[in-house]
């Protein structure tokens, strides 16, 4: 478990499948509170840096502030079974630019079920959206049912891809037994700072003691193309 008591930036994970906005939420998040918090942002990605060159060149925070981690053929082990490479890749940013308030902290989404151990971050936000289908929502899954936060982004796409959106929002409520879901969009302000809005609570939450670092769970077995090979990732199985 990460020391809580001595650290004071929060690591915040960001998860989800591929495409439905972590990278965006990332920059989002920089672009609306870099004025505010002191933030650094480490990507995961799979064989390139994609994301970090993504984020770069957005222009929403320092470029020497976002670094990538590369993870090979399994980016869901980097951030959940050995969290060795993206630990150092944040005590080094951590290092480099103390104090920053909070690191930001993107999976390489290959799997709707992939979540972070609590021993890389603090607090982690799960991304579905619109476009993936209204009933995503209702499958559940250790990120949908147990991440701090559920994200239900590019609520604008609604009407064209013919999700009914509140219903979405609500099964993910349903799916959360009282923790919060957000319908974001980055056209939709509102929804813009009640994101930025649970990431000042967070921290503030985090810093005073009264945040705990929750485990959403193991992933759900699943088929690895290269290696043949199902797998079952948990405590008592690792990922080899
Ligand atoms: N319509 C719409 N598209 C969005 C929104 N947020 C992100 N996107 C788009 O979704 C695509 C995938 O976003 P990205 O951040 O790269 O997803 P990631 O793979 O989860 O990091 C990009 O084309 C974004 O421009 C949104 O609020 N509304
Ligand atoms: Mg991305």
């Amino acid at each position: 478990m990460p020391d809580t008591t001595t650290r004071t930036t929060l690591r915040l994970g960001v998860a989800g499948p591929v495409g439905t906005g972590k990278s965006s939420i990332i920059a989002l998040i920089c672009r609306e509170m870099a004025a505010e918090l002191q933030l650094g942002v480490i990507t995961n990605d799979i064989y390139t840096d994609e994301d970090a060159r993504f984020l770069r060149s957005a222009g929403v925070l320092d470029p020497e502030r976002i670094r990538a981690v590369e993870t090979g053929a399994c980016p869901h082990t980097a951030i959940r079974d050995d969290v060795t490479a993206n630990l150092l890749a944040v005590e080094d940013l951590e290092a480099d630019f103390a104090p920053l308030d909070v690191v930001l902290v993107e999976s390489g989404g290959d799997n709707l079920t992939a979540t972070f151990s609590p021993a890389l971050v603090d607090a982690q936000l799960f991304v579905l959206d619109v476009a993936g289908g209204g009933d995503v929502a209702r499958k559940g899954g250790p990120g949908i049912g147990r991440a701090d936060l559920l994200v239900i982004n590019k609520t604008d796409l609604g009407p064209y891809v013919g999700v009914d959106v509140p219903q979405m929002v609500a099964d993910g409520q349903a799916a959360r037994d009282g923790r919060p879901v957000i319908g974001l969009s980055r056209t939709d302000r509102a929804s813009i700072d009640q994101l930025t809005g649970w990431v000042r609570a967070t921290l503030q939450s985090f810093r005073s003691g009264g945040h705990v670092a929750v485990d959403p769970g193991p992933m759900a077995p699943h088929f690895h193309a290269e290696a043949n090979l199902w797998h079952a990732h948990d405590e008592a199985q690792p990922h080899s």
